[in-house]
């Protein structure tokens, strides 16, 4: 029959996280309720799930740099340039198909029209940063002086920012990556040394994950224990109802009718059973909204459950961590359009195709850290004129929106490493009979 142990055995992590998640709304709603608490104490309640963040973005360093240049120096440039294209092609369209159905529904929702502007607080922030400046940050970035911390030009005088400018420039380490990946797969024998070193580095770091993700459960609880209790004003979400509305059924559309269908068109799986193997990772993505921190539970999903080829999620899943996010590029077209709404500005044809190519852009150019998409919505509001001033009407549900987008974005990079993976097959079969000396993995 069924066997219910062996399904508690092989899912004890995700049911434990679940399970915590739910503890945790409970213990935030009664603490909230009941216990009258400083400004203080609440921190305290953060501390716990401020480890878990903390643990987690330790590990993204090792965990791209050793993953990224064992992936592309295990390839041949040939193989790796035609798997790099059609992850190109992928994270494109699938972006391109979020943005048109925000866009679609927002259109069609309405949310923002007939909504009283008066209700919702507008303050004043001053900010002015131009598409063009943006747009230089985000390929200078990619070009990084040191390969670890973002370099800081206009973005620095940004005032709701705080994550944006902290952090890694993982885009920029991707970019190194790649180019030393590329020169140790040309180097022979003695790239070999290398390669082995940094695999060995790769199998490391991820024994380390597995013992992070123990305590997954404990920082979760508390994480989002504190959350509720800190958030100071739920009515805001009745105001901003109908915007939220559209995003979430936006997302929710996406990822169970639009990425399922284009998975399985391609593959010829069952869609569903692989996103439940994703589950932890979209758990996680849900609690700390950040692609890049939960990297490191995404490869352990695609790789353990899904058993997806090393040189395909080495490959596609850091690069979709940080430039493909179908979430993100969804909600900005729709927060856009809701801003003119609000406005009672009309936009033309020509406003609407620049907010689709603007919120794209400005989904590539988020990092895979919390509301980084709220922050480079500015991009797409200044492109067609809006005031950035409004985005100050939804950054109060932005945390909440966040963690929607960000678990589509980590399903949309789990279903891509499938996606590539077929369409690869061919290659990476050749790969394996040629038994190549510099493919480690060909065992
Ligand atoms: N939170 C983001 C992510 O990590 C991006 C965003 O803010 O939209 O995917």
């Amino acid at each position: 029959g069924w066997d219910l142990k062996g399904l508690l055995k092989r899912n004890w992590l995700l049911i434990a996280t679940i399970v915590s998640v739910l503890l945790g709304i409970g213990l935030g709603v009664l603490v909230r309720d009941y216990a009258s608490l400083s400004h203080l104490d609440k921190q305290y309640f953060g501390f716990p799930g401020d480890i878990l963040m903390r643990m987690l973005k330790l590990v993204i360093l090792p965990l791209i740099i050793s993953s990224m240049i064992t992936g592309v120096a295990a390839l041949d440039s040939d193989v790796s340039g035609k798997i790099g294209l059609r992850a190109v092609v992928y994270y494109l369209t699938t972006t391109i198909i979020a943005v048109i159905l925000g866009i679609a529904l927002v259109i069609t929702i309405k949310p923002g029209v007939s909504q009283k502007a008066e209700n919702i607080d507008r303050t004043e922030i001053t900010q002015n940063v131009n598409t063009v400046d943006t747009l230089l940050d985000l390929v200078r970035n990619m070009f990084p002086e040191n390969i670890v911390l973002r370099s800081l030009n206009i973005t620095k005088d940004y005032i709701i920012v705080g994550s944006y400018s902290d952090g890694l420039n993982v885009l920029g380490l991707i970019v190194f990556c790649v180019a030393f990946g590329l020169v140790i797969g040309k180097m022979g024998e003695r790239g070999r040394i290398l390669l082995e070193f940094f695999d060995a580095l790769n199998e490391a770091t991820m024994r380390l994950v597995q013992i992070i993700m123990c305590y997954m459960p404990v920082g979760i609880l508390f994480l989002i224990a504190a959350k509720i209790i800190e958030v100071e004003d739920w009515e805001i979400f009745r105001k901003l109802g109908m915007y939220m509305v559209t995003v979430l059924s936006g997302l929710a559309i996406h990822s169970i009718v639009f990425l399922p269908l284009i998975y399985f068109v391609i593959v010829r799986k069952n869609p569903y059973t692989f996103a439940l193997g994703m589950a932890q990772a979209l758990v996680t993505a849900l609690m700390i909204s950040s692609s890049s921190a939960t990297l490191p539970v995404t490869f352990r999903c695609a790789e353990e459950n899904l058993r997806i080829d090393k040189r395909i999620t080495r490959f596609v899943l850091p690069v979709g961590a940080t430039i493909n996010m179908d979430g993100t590029a969804l909600y900005e077209a729709v927060a856009a359009i809701f801003i003119a709404q609000i406005n009672d500005y009309d936009l033309d044809v020509g406003q609407i195709v620049t907010i689709s190519v603007t919120a794209t852009v400005a989904s590539v150019g988020a990092a895979g850290v919390p509301n980084a998409g709220f922050v480079t919505m500015v991009i797409v509001l200044t492109a067609v004129g809006l005031p950035a001033n409004d985005v100050t009407l939804i950054i109060a549900v932005d945390w909440l929106l966040d963690r929607f987008r960000t678990m589509i974005n980590v399903l949309g990079d789990a279903y891509g490493a499938g996606i590539v993976q077929k369409l690869s097959r061919r290659e990476l079969e050749r790969m394996d009979g040629t038994s190549d000396v510099t493919n480690p993995f060909a065992l």
